[in-house]
């Protein structure tokens, strides 16, 4: 599913496969971007995108998202270019036909995302989910839906790229969890392969 991972990252310490077996496999590559570079699509995205306060539903109510949202299909001829350079880049290094960009803006400790699991209605079956990262950092947390459970904590760093099959989507949540220290923003680039009939969200 994955290109050879190995030889794709200059920076950082390197790639990591957090889980790889019938339940799945997620991978953690550190340092895909240079930090400079992650620095100057951090900046030049949170300044131009359309960012909105997503709204759900919980228990008979509408609720905001307790984070800032966007999204884009990457043939958008409007596609902001660090989106394009960001799906190009994300293509060299997993093996999938990404069609469509999440964003997710963190503005501080308070603001996260609940654990779920991508909405499979929406994801074309058997291809993998892609995380970019950029500015602060914060903690994914991967559970298990049954038990035992199973736990992983990964700090999600700057320029760092967070690679889940499309299994891990039937067997695990994942979420960033608000935190109790003062954090500066994130923005995460949350790359999908939708299926063509399902609405952009
Ligand atoms: O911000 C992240 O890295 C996670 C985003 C996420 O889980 C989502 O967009 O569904």
């Amino acid at each position: 599913m994955f290109h050879a991972m190995a030889q794709l990252p200059l920076f950082g310490t390197g790639p990591r496969t957090l889980l790889d077996d019938a339940s799945g496999r997620i991978d953690y590559i550190p340092g895909f971007l240079a930090p400079d570079e992650a620095r100057d699509w951090f900046e030049r995205l949170r300044a131009g995108v359309r960012w909105q306060s997503g709204r759900r539903r919980m228990y008979e109510r509408e609720v905001d998202v307790p984070r800032l949202v966007a999204s884009h299909l990457l043939d958008d001829p409007h596609l902001p270019a660090p989106l394009a350079e960001a799906a190009a880049r994300v293509r060299t290094a997993v093996d999938a036909p990404f069609n469509a960009v999440g964003l997710n803006l963190y503005r501080d400790a308070q603001d996260s995302v609940a654990p779920h699991n991508d909405r499979l209605a929406h994801i074309a079956e058997g291809h993998p989910i892609a995380l970019l990262s950029l500015g602060d950092t914060r903690r994914m947390t991967v559970r298990a839906k049954l038990p035992p459970r199973r736990v992983l904590h990964v700090d999600l760093e700057p320029g760092s790229l967070f690679v889940m099959s499309y299994a891990t989507q039937l067997h695990y949540d994942h979420g960033i969890p608000k935190q109790h220290t003062p954090v500066g923003p994130r923005i995460s680039l949350a790359f999908r392969v939708r299926r063509r009939e399902a609405a952009t969200d």
